[in-house]
């Protein structure tokens, strides 16, 4: 306990550090050790003020959410009774003055809080992101926080999950003073100025100039719970939130505080809370790669540089330039070069319009991208990234060239989405340098990043491409090198499966908006158009010869590639596109549709929103179980987070593979053995699924499993 809270005393001021690694989350013994040093502070009689402040990085991150995800799945006691606890910082005889760097984040605002004053450095962040793991603030946040900024913040605060900056939280009144230069120093002198002044403490539960009234507050609820359905679509959390506020409007303190413990029990037993803490778990283990620890030496990317300016090139660069890296941009033409710098201006101004940064940030962001037509300056490069059209003979003859200007030690990376990246990695004269980085359009936006792993690649160029990933605030998780890698190979399998139901009596818009329903973020058939019908169409081309005699081909696509509709650049595919790019439903598609169906004599039914969603995901499921069996990628959650940060998969049902756990793998097996019966061999169940379904297993479970065998033996990816 001693250890992980620590009391000393500074000049007359008691100081409370808390020590608990990484991230001083309030783990067992956090509070206790609180406590204790409370209680000794206070009958310390050399201590007029009490400073708590966080050890290391950070003051508190949070309640422990290991703890939460053992309440959640209802193992465990779960989080410790705050209430007690936060009753005691507050009812503390002498003034407790909260000293933030790092993060308050969640329980660590809501002890924060609890504090008679708070003062942080400037670039803290505070806020309460407990929707974001589909809870609400459990201990007490939601009667504080009203409190000190009002209900309206609150709101904003609580159903956004976004935290803020001092700065902002001053003007908030969230917290008393930002501190310029040395935290502690700032606070013990701030605490000595409350000491001097007297008076009595100021308890933030006794607050009400802010709280309004339950008539006057009406509309910032009405525009809270809008807020949360529009930006958290099906999330049941931010809603609850906003109950939990109401009654810090409507109830009396200690009231409201059983009330936000009701409502944030009803969250945690839900499997939203459930499936958004395995995602944030999920997103941490991607980086822990069993022959790749802490030590395994990492290249310093100084200067980057990128072939090609389109819009992956040019979105890569964007992300490098935002991130503080100068990147070269090499383009053949200066036609598409000037095209590609006009669309990163575009991108920034619309930022700047929107108040995301300001035209100085741009400016500097502008400044570090250098567009250019030869190589000059690649020799100086750190990190090269291909962008080059998906050609094998062009990505080949650009690795050839790249290969005899690079430094020795300059990773070399292709963005490549499908192509081999052992085969584009021969033609080097070094191929554990070279590596698949392959980026989610638009590149500046999307968080994912696929790190194709080869068969040469050394551990320090995967370990650069992990720590560059992070440096680029994206999500990089190593795959193996098949075609499609990961998110691409059970993107295919999806969007072939999802015509049929279409042939058998759906329409494009009831799949979609199925999907929709569902929580992805966009329909199958609207992400078709946007990618292009005819890029669909050459990618089918392309596997046709894996399919066997006999096995049922989609017949739809095709027309409308031979039709010229090839999605929203030509203004109609699968749906039709006015000038502002909205789909609308085409009769022509449905005619063309029907025509289909009669000539190959399908005869068209009712189709459920059950049958579609099991069709459409199982399929996209089993060919994660084959991706998992045959190594390509190293955890069923790895797929998860792929599918979460590059495939607009729902965040609150955690990842296909997961949310196959919630299904119970025997109950998809079984329907994908129905759907084999019916439609054809293409729907036979991965061995791994079928082993799982027979032995009552998870993919989680499967998981851990393989997490300890790999403790025992490393292999790699
Ligand atoms: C809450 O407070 C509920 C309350 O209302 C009370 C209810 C009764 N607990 O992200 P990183 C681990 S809900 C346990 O890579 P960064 C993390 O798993 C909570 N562990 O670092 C990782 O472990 P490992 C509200 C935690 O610098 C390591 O720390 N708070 C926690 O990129 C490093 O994490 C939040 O939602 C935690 N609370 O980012 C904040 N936090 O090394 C959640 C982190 O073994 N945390 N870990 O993989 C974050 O957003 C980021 O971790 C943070 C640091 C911004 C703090």
């Amino acid at each position: 306990m001693e250890q992980l809270v620590n009391l000393t005393t500074r000049d007359g001021v008691a100081v409370i550090t808390i020590d608990n690694p990484p991230v001083n989350a309030l783990s067992p013994g956090v509070p206790e050790g609180l406590i204790a040093a409370l209680d000794a502070a206070e009958q310390d009689p050399s201590a007029r003020a009490i400073v708590v402040i966080g050890g290391g990085r950070t003051f508190i991150a949070g309640a422990d959410i290991k703890e939460l995800e053992l309440a959640a799945s209802g193992r465990g006691s779960g989080p410790p009774d705050f209430h007690r606890i936060l009753a005691r910082i507050e009812d503390a005889g002498k003034p407790v003055v909260m000293a933030i760097h790092g993060t308050a984040l969640g329980g660590g605002n809501e002890v924060a809080m609890a504090g008679h004053y708070r003062v942080a450095v400037p670039d803290a962040q505070i806020g309460q992101p407990e929707v974001n793991l589909g809870i609400i603030p459990g201990a007490e946040g939601t009667q504080r926080l009203p409190r000190l900024v009002g209900v309206a913040a609150a709101v904003d605060l609580c159903v956004s999950g976004k935290p803020i900056r001092a700065p902002e939280a001053l003007k908030l009144g969230l917290i008393d003073r930002v501190i310029e230069g040395d935290l502690l120093n700032g606070a013990l002198a701030f605490a000595r100025e409350i000491a001097d002044k007297g008076g009595p403490r100021r308890k933030t539960s006794e607050l009400t100039d802010k709280l309004g009234s339950e008539f006057v507050d009406a509309s910032i609820f009405a525009a809270g719970r809008d807020q949360a359905r529009k930006t958290r679509r099906n999330m049941l959390a931010p809603l609850k939130v906003v109950d939990a506020i109401e009654a810090a409007v409507n109830l009396p303190f200690d009231e409201g505080c059983r009330k936000e413990r009701e409502i944030f029990q009803e969250c945690i037993a839900s499997d939203q809370a459930r499936a958004l803490i395995h995602a944030f778990f999920a997103e941490r283990a991607v980086s822990k790669i069993p022959d790749i620890s802490k030590e395994t030496a990492v290249y310093n990317i100084r200067q980057a540089a990128i072939i090609g300016a389109g819009t992956m090139g040019g979105g890569i660069a964007m992300a490098c330039a935002n991130a503080g890296i100068p990147v070269l941009l090499k383009e053949v033409e200066q036609a598409a070069l000037d095209r590609g710098i006009a669309t990163i201006k575009k991108n920034y101004d619309n930022s700047v319009k929107k108040g995301r940064f300001s035209p100085a940030v741009m400016d500097q962001r502008m400044a570090l991208i250098h567009p250019q037509l030869t190589y000059e300056g690649f020799e100086q490069a750190d990190l090269i990234i291909e962008a080059a059209f998906e050609s094998m003979a062009l990505k080949k003859s650009i690795f050839a060239e790249i290969d005899k200007i690079a430094k020795p030690d300059c990773v070399l990376a292709s963005n490549t989405s499908t192509l081999d990246i052992d085969e584009i990695a021969s033609v080097t004269s070094r191929p554990r340098m070279v590596i698949g980085l392959h980026f989610f359009s638009p590149a500046n936006v999307m968080r994912l990043v696929e790190i194709v792993r080869g068969q040469a690649t050394s551990k320090e160029v995967v370990a650069t491409a992990l720590a560059v990933s992070k440096k680029l605030g994206k999500v990089g998780v190593v795959v193996g090198n098949c075609r499609g890698f990961v998110g691409n190979r059970m993107m295919l399998p999806y969007m072939r499966e999802a015509q049929f139901p279409v042939e058998e009596g759906a329409t494009p818009e009831q799949v979609d908006r199925t999907l929709t329903n569902f929580g992805m973020a966009m329909g199958i058939f609207a992400v078709d158009d946007m990618a292009g019908v005819d890029v669909g169409y050459r990618v089918g081309q392309e596997y046709k010869h894996l399919e066997k005699p006999g096995v049922r081909t989609p017949r739809v696509l095709e027309k409308l590639f031979h039709l010229g509709r090839h999605g929203q650049k030509t203004g109609a595919g699968w749906y039709r596109y006015d000038e502002n790019r909205k789909p609308v439903a085409d009769p022509e598609v449905h005619a063309l549709i029907e025509n289909t169906a009669q000539e190959a004599g399908i005869e068209r039914r009712q189709i459920t929103e059950d049958e579609i969603i099991q069709r459409c995901l199982y399929i996209m499921i089993n060919e994660g179980a084959k991706i998992l069996e045959e190594g390509y990628a190293l955890r069923a959650a790895d797929i998860d987070v792929i599918y979460l940060t590059g495939y607009g998969f729902p965040a609150y049902r955690g990842g296909p593979m997961w949310y196959a756990d919630t299904v119970g793998l025997k109950k998809v097996r079984d329907r994908i053995a129905e759907f084999g019966a019916q439609h054809g061999d293409f729907w036979q169940a991965a061995p791994l699924l079928d082993r799982l379904a027979d032995e009552g297993e998870t993919f989680a479970a499967w998981d851990s499993k393989q997490d300890r065998a790999r403790e025992h033996a490393p292999a790699l990816v």
